[in-house]
């Protein structure tokens, strides 16, 4: 393939770039265009709709926030929903989790999962293959709204609003994911990158507002999500879950043993300190 530089198209002005060593995989999937190549500072890259979605080297970043922070906090997840994160990383931190029961992972490109499983093997690490885990390729925003379940941890992990992730930043899609939390339930989002995207989690954080006792959001800065830290969102109707104490989540750290290379108890906690310029957006 003639093609040995990749040019993220996620904003205007400004952007990353990075040099294709050899490309593995691309199509037009029905949903959306798939590219997956490798670099030499990353390694694998995939990319939807010309926007970087994880890589290997950076993808720890992301998926271990997104999922032992909820995870810890909870204390007793049984019952877990992820809807997009077609790679497999997040559940492949859920599954880490002994208490965890039940895990339904919903996408709606199956071409993601398939090419996943075949040049993201280090992503899922076999969790495709937990008796625990149920596929299913539909549309969340149609899942959630014909579910009628209580699950204790509710993860989006979507692209960008932008094309089939528009809908899982909707007013609609989030009140019918609080309808399918259980008691204590937390639900977490992916809500960009403020200082590129401070309209994304503005416009979470009226959503949340109307909807949830209890709702903040805490940062990760990932390398290959551009423009500095990403915040992920954080929502609940039990206000005592995100103020747990360091002893109680270094507790379950311990005891679950699992091992990670973000993930700390002290991370954790120092997660939900916001910039000043993002508590102002947010309107606290
Ligand atoms: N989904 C989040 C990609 C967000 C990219 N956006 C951005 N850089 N503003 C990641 C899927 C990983 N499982």
């Amino acid at each position: 393939m003639a093609r040995n530089e990749f040019a993220e198209t996620l904003y205007d002005s400004y952007g990353q770039h990075f040099a294709i060593d050899e490309v593995y995989f691309e199509s037009r999937t029905g949903h959306q265009h798939l590219l997956i190549f490798h670099n030499a500072k990353f390694g694998r890259v995939m990319a939807l709709d010309g926007v970087v979605q994880t890589t290997e080297r950076d993808e720890f970043y992301y998926h271990e926030m997104m999922a032992h922070v909820p995870l810890f906090a909870h204390g007793q997840p049984r019952r877990v929903l992820i809807i997009g994160g077609g790679d497999g990383g997040l559940l492949r931190e859920v599954v880490k989790h002994r208490s965890v029961e039940h895990v339904t992972k919903v996408e709606i490109d199956a071409a993601v999962v398939d090419m996943a499983k075949t040049w993201f093997p280090d992503h899922s690490q076999g969790a495709f293959d937990d008796p625990r885990f149920h596929l299913v390729i539909a549309d969340g925003a149609e899942f959630v709204r014909r579910a009628n379940e209580a699950y204790d941890v509710i993860m989006i992990d979507s692209t960008d609003p932008i094309g089939p992730g528009e809908v899982l930043f909707t007013n609609d899609f989030y009140r019918q994911c609080e309808r399918n939390l259980a008691p204590g339930g937390i639900m977490v989002t992916q809500n960009g990158v403020p200082f590129m995207q401070l309209d994304e989690v503005r416009k979470t954080s009226r959503a949340f507002r109307d909807l949830f006792a209890d709702w903040h959001f805490y940062g990760v800065a990932v390398p290959t999500y551009i423009g500095g830290m990403m915040t992920l969102g954080w929502a609940t109707q039990d206000a005592g879950l995100r103020g747990q104490s360091l002893e109680v989540l270094e507790e379950r750290f311990k005891t679950a043993a699992i091992a990670t290379r973000y993930y700390t108890p002290a991370i954790h906690r120092g997660a939900f300190a916001l910039p000043r310029f993002v508590e102002e957006a947010i309107g606290k």
